[in-house]
């Protein structure tokens, strides 16, 4: 028996945590977390376990597939790999020599992987590399732009320190990142107190302190509050305001009529037990930590609710603290050389971005790196700033991200070449002309990746086991289209072994790729360093009014504006994540499916009774458009009335997928024209804006 035991990092979801994986005579018998992992603890969450549930599962894409009726037909022409690169490679020349290089556009989901598909955009001379992430954290990161001049990632979640957590619109025991919950349930254990806020009782909401249940899209009215209660009562640490803080007068005469008062008449939330609460927390100052949230593409105001939620932790010194948001520290942090990025060794390209971020009016304060997919959209669409003919969907599958499939589609109509890379069938693959089956994470390696924090480290997925199907890595694939494409500037990636890259990676760090053996990872320092403040905004200081923002016509703190009611009869949608599904992509995993089939409609027993609706009743969710379908209610009492909420990713209509096709709802279809409707402060889609309509079809 050849029995072995292989470093990995999970890839059931976008976290990525460390993982051992056992495997007995070429076949995974099982997967753990990382045993050298701080925070990990041995196990991953369920999706992590459920890996073998894709890995074995036969209805995922096998081989290459080349379209042969219309698009999202599912007629199919099975192919070579030579044959497909080949296809691409020739239909992106020609895109290529008529439309310039900026035709291209590739979307992917971001993350510690990304370098190896922005690398090839800049490559290939395109500056339309974007992710995922309007349709997620978009809101997060621009906040903690303008507000600390770095991204959201910069600032580390000191959870297993902390005092004191708020949890505003975030699920972290359902919504799951292993490290956070181990960290999160080790500080409960040594007495940090927990605040949970959100529109229904979700499972951190049964373990908090305190829970207020508010009225869906008023949480900047509770922010505002909460802020008004500091500086009134003078809770804020005078001292870190005075030395770091700029603007906080102009932020108190902001606040000042933003009493508790006037949010529990907008939130539902009392008064009271706001002003409790926030005595409490000050206490626990600056060990604290109001997350700023993470899925936040929901309001056209979530941008602030996030900004109102880093100028919070700002108030409390919570900033750099133990037990806080220290500053996450990167290899140059600790004297230790960065890993060589492969973007770097390609020239900036020429021609500015099809998004418009970080240049176009009233795009300026966009963050141009992953920029934003859906204006990228479109610009395939319109031919503004210029024609975009091709696009690569990476790990990216829009149709189930974004609001309104039918109009996502539409503007798509004039690309030339659509090519999803993907390792399980989704409704963009199924909408694309070449299918490009990526081999799962457990069957490939990865190029190598840096995380920052408290100990900054490299990290290493190598390759489990031997692909079970005609399927291959993601270097594999981008390699050999640099192969075929004929542009020297490509040659770098055009590798034969996975040692190549990472060699280049490693260049001039000190670090060779056998220091990954005994632990999956290299660790650039001993111990958790805290380090000293320094933000890049143009006052070196926290900026609580930014004039970038200003330039693009985006208020720093605009009045609260209140949230229509629902029309009569009508409901809010609201969403979110299970522990048991990733997205879209797992509710046709054979292990998970079982577990978890379909999703349920949340809805507030006071308003199901009225509609005649009983607990798990089959009820039809539609949009004013029509739009929606049937699954059964979930009745409770612990939703706000105004509100019914659904586990996103569920819904599936594709033949292949036999197990998910047909059951539950898809959130998404309930979004009419949804694309359309993004916030010009933080970038994001405001997807919880719309209303529909809840009606009892049988017991
Ligand atoms: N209405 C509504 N919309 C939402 C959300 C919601 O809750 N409600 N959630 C939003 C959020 S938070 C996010 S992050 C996005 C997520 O949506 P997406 O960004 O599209 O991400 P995923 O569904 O994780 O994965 C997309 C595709 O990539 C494939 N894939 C997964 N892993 C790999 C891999 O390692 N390699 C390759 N090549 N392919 C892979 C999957 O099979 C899937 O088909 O959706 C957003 N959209
Ligand atoms: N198991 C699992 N874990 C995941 C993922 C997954 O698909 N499955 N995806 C990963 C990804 S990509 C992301 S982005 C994160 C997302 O992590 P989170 O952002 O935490 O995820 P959600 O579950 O979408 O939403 C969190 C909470 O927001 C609440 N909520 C909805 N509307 C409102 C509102 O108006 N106000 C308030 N205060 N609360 C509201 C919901 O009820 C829910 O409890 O999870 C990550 N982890
Ligand atoms: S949170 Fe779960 S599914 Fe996501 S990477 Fe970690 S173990 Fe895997
Ligand atoms: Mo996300």
């Amino acid at each position: 028996m050849d029995r072995k035991q292989v470093f990995s990092v999970c890839g059931m979801c976008t976290v990525r945590c460390p993982a051992a994986v056992d495997v007995v005579d070429g076949r995974v018998t099982g997967i753990f977390g990382n045993p050298f992992a701080a925070g990990i603890k041995g196990a991953l969450c369920a999706r992590g376990a459920a890996g073998p549930g894709l890995l074995y599962d036969d209805e995922r894409p096998q081989t290459p597939l080349i379209r042969v009726g219309q698009r999202g037909e599912g007629k199919w022409r099975a192919v070579f790999w030579d044959e497909a690169l080949d296809y691409v490679a020739d239909k992106l020349r020609d895109i290529r020599a008529k439309h310039g290089p900026e035709a291209l556009l590739l979307s992917d989901r971001g993350g510690p992987f990304m370098d190896l598909t922005r690398a090839f955009v800049r490559g290939f001379g395109s500056p339309n590399y974007c992710n995922h992430d309007t349709a997620c954290a978009r809101n997060v990161q621009h906040a903690s732009l303008s507000i600390f001049g770095c991204g959201r990632k910069e600032l580390v979640l000191d959870l297993k320190n902390a005092r004191h957590v708020v949890l505003q619109s975030r699920n972290i025991l359902e919504s799951i990142n292993v490290k956070e919950v181990n960290d999160l349930l080790d500080a409960r254990d040594a007495g940090c107190k927990l605040t949970v806020i959100d529109i229904r009782a979700n499972v951190p909401a049964a373990k908090a302190d305190h829970f207020f249940l508010l009225r869906p899209g008023t949480d900047y009215a509770f922010n505002l509050a909460v802020i008004n209660v500091i500086i009134e009562e003078k809770l804020y640490d005078r001292k870190f305001v005075r030395e770091w803080v700029k603007d906080f007068d102009q932020l108190k005469e902001f606040v000042a009529p933003y009493t508790p008062e006037f949010a529990e008449k907008e939130t539902g939330a009392s008064a009271s037990a706001l002003r409790t609460f926030v005595r409490q927390f000050a206490k626990a100052a600056p060990s604290v930590i109001w997350h700023p949230g993470w899925m936040t593409a929901r309001y056209s105001d979530s941008f602030h609710v996030c900004r109102t939620a880093y100028i919070i932790n700002a108030l409390m010194g919570a900033i750099g603290a133990k037990g806080g948001l220290p500053l996450a520290c990167k290899a140059g942090d600790v004297g230790k050389k960065g890993l060589k990025q492969l973007q770097e060794l390609f020239p900036k390209p020429e021609a500015k971005r099809a998004d418009g971020a970080g240049w176009a009016e009233g795009c300026t304060h966009f963050d141009p790196g992953p920029g934003l997919v859906n204006l990228a959209f479109n610009a395939i669409a319109t031919d503004q700033p210029y024609p975009v003919r091709a696009y690569i969907a990476h790990r990216h599958d829009p149709l189930m991200a974004f609001p309104d499939p039918t109009s996502v589609k539409r503007l798509w109509d004039k690309l030339e070449l659509f090519v999803a890379v993907t390792f399980t069938w989704s409704d963009t693959a199924w909408n694309a002309d070449v299918v490009l089956p990526m081999s799962t994470y457990l069957e490939r390696e990865s190029i190598l990746a840096s995380k920052g924090g408290l100990k900054p480290q490299f990290f290493l997925r190598n390759r489990a086991v031997q692909p079970r199907f005609d399927t291959r890595a993601d270097w594999e694939i981008y390699a050999g289209l640099a192969k075929r494409l004929g542009i020297e500037a490509l040659a770098p990636l055009a590798v034969d072994t996975i040692e190549e890259l990472w060699e280049r990676q490693l260049e001039g760090t000190g670090v060779s790729i056998a220091d990954f053996a005994a632990k999956g990872f290299v660790e650039l320092a001993d111990k958790p360093l805290y380090k000293p403040l320094s933000f890049k905004t143009p006052s070196g200081k926290i900026e609580l009014f930014s004039e970038k923002l200003d330039r693009d016509q985006v208020p720093s703190l605009p009045p609260y504006v209140s949230p229509a009611h629902p029309p009569k009869g009508l409901f809010r949608i609201t969403f979110g994540r299970c522990g048991l599904h990733t997205q879209g992509h797992t509710v046709n995993n054979p292990l998970l499916f079982e577990l978890m089939p379909e999703n349920v409609l949340w809805l507030n027993k006071t308003r199901a009774k009225a509609l005649g609706i009983e607990h798990m009743d089959l009820v039809e969710v539609a949009s004013p458009k029509g739009e929606g379908g049937q699954l059964r209610a979930y009745v409770t009492e612990f939703i706000h009335p105004e509100a019914v909420f659904m586990v996103h990713g569920f819904g599936h209509t594709l033949p292949v997928e036999s197990r998910a096709k047909g059951r539950g709802v898809s959130d998404n279809e309930l979004m009419p024209d949804g694309i359309n409707s993004w916030d010009k402060g933080g970038g994001g889609i405001c997807m919880q804006e719309h209303f529909v309509s809840v009606r009892r079809v049988e017991a």
